[in-house]
């Protein structure tokens, strides 16, 4: 009896341990595979790069549930911010990324297009449009179909988009090019440079692959993201009404722009009705509109309203700075035309700073500021290279422009 009784309590101790062990393993949350619920999507993920097909997108985005079910996670407080694994619940923006390249620079955007997809498009699936001088070949479309999770589609620009309007002087642009190649100003002494310039201060969102989406997000070849992207940017340009948006910001160099103020301030002076009441103009001018201070957001990143590039008021600007001819006399960039259109004719609040988007292009680098930020969002940058706190960068002007408190432990990233 006694045996059998021991045996009872062996039995009893085993089962009892056997339970415990069980709810500690059933119990224990393993990080990093989280799967998250709620996805409804239907839509898939095949691709076609028959450029001939993909006109236009040809079926509706995968939309996986109402805005209103799923708000947007901005903080590692709200409910979704960890899901990163599988599709991203909640609704798709009418958005795309969009490149401008050569066939010469398959390699380098493949690896732009990798880290777009790792850190944020593999949840959302979003559509890529490619556009370029020359038809594309078959390796670069090949290439950048397989990398890129939402649609692609291939375009290519007509000769009026990239090429002289007839009322520039051949001779005088050409002198401009040769005394500038005898400087050594940057690109001084290229045409496609100044076509490209000119095509993305005023046609790549109106080509035809492009009038099928209303936001956009440019990504340029050998561009680096440091951080995972927990939120839709898209949709937070369409939630909270922002048009343009930036992460770096910078002083041009007034050699490539002599005029382009003057001729601002001409167009101002032609069309008082396009400038907006609540300006960033502190942003663009020291003396309060005087003299421009070269401070513009750096255009090879951007996230932006397609409708209002697409408006009277920026097609009005663009034609007014073609017709003076300085992206040929001179040599404007598309970011000073697109950063001085944004500070005059959008509200202070429609323009947006990602601080939580980490990015670089030779040779310089936005890594968030805030250690916990950088936690939170698994970023691989080092702080130390954060460009937005030291003397060349913009950002710092943007804030005071804004009336924005800087975020904790800028003071640090000086220099
Ligand atoms: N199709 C095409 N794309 C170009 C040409 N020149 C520049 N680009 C693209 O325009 C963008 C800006 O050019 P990039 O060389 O990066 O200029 P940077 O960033 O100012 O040094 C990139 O996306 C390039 O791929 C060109 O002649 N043809
Ligand atoms: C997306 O935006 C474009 C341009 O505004 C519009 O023509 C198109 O109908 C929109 N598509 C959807 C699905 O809303
Ligand atoms: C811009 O701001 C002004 C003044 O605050 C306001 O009257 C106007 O409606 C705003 N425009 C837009 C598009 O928000
Ligand atoms: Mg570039």
């Amino acid at each position: 009896m006694a045996s059998g009784n021991a045996r009872y309590v062996r039995y009893v101790l085993f089962a009892f341990f056997t339970v415990l062990i069980f709810y500690f393993v059933t119990n224990t949350k393993y990080e990093g595979v989280d799967i998250s619920k709620g996805t409804f999507a239907t839509g898939s993920n095949q691709q076609s790069h028959d450029a001939s097909k993909d006109t236009k997108p040809s079926t509706q985005k995968a939309l996986t549930g109402d805005a209103k079910d799923f708000p947007l996670a901005m903080t590692p407080n709200d409910a979704g911010f960890n899901d990163l694994v599988g599709l991203a619940p909640g609704p798709r923006m009418n958005a795309t990324f969009v490149t401008l390249a050569r066939n010469s620079d398959v390699w380098e955007i493949a690896r732009s297009i990798r880290q777009i997809e790792d850190r944020f498009n593999r949840r959302y699936n979003y559509d890529w449009v490619f556009l370029n001088d020359n038809p594309f070949d078959d390796t670069f479309k090949k290439v950048t179909t397989s990398l890129v999770s939402g649609k692609t589609f291939y375009g290519e620009i007509p000769k009026e988009h990239w090429s002289f309007p007839e009322w520039i002087d051949q001779d005088k642009a050409k002198k401009v090019r040769e005394d500038m190649a005898e400087r050594k100003i940057i690109y001084g002494d290229s045409i496609p440079y100044r076509h490209m310039c000119r095509f993305e201060s005023g046609f790549f969102f109106r080509q035809p692959l492009m009038m099928n989406y209303e936001y956009y997000w440019r990504v340029e070849p050998s561009v680096e993201l440091y951080c995972d992207i927990h939120y839709d940017p898209f949709r937070l340009m369409a939630e909270q009404g922002k048009k343009y948006s930036f992460v770096l910001s910078l002083y041009e160099y007034p050699a490539t722009i002599p005029t382009l103020w003057e001729s601002t301030k001409k167009f101002m002076k032609n069309h008082p009705e396009h400038i907006a009441a609540d300006n960033t103009m502190k942003f663009l001018s020291d003396d309060g509109g005087d003299t421009y201070n070269n401070c513009h957001f750096w255009s090879n990143f951007e996230i932006g309203s397609l409708d209002w590039l697409r408006s009277k008021q920026y097609i009005d600007y663009f034609e007014s700075l073609d017709k003076d001819g300085g992206f040929f006399y001179e040599r404007w960039g598309d970011a000073p035309v697109h950063s001085i259109a944004a500070g005059l004719m959008l509200n202070k609040s429609e323009i947006h700073f990602f601080n939580d988007i980490a990015y670089w292009h030779v040779p310089f680098t936005h890594c968030p500021t805030g250690e916990k930020t950088r936690l939170d969002l698994r970023c691989h940058c080092d702080p130390k290279e954060n460009f937005d706190w030291k003397g060349y960068s913009c950002t710092s002007k943007f804030f005071e422009a804004n009336g924005m408190s800087k975020p904790e432990g800028w003071e640090n990233q000086k220099d």
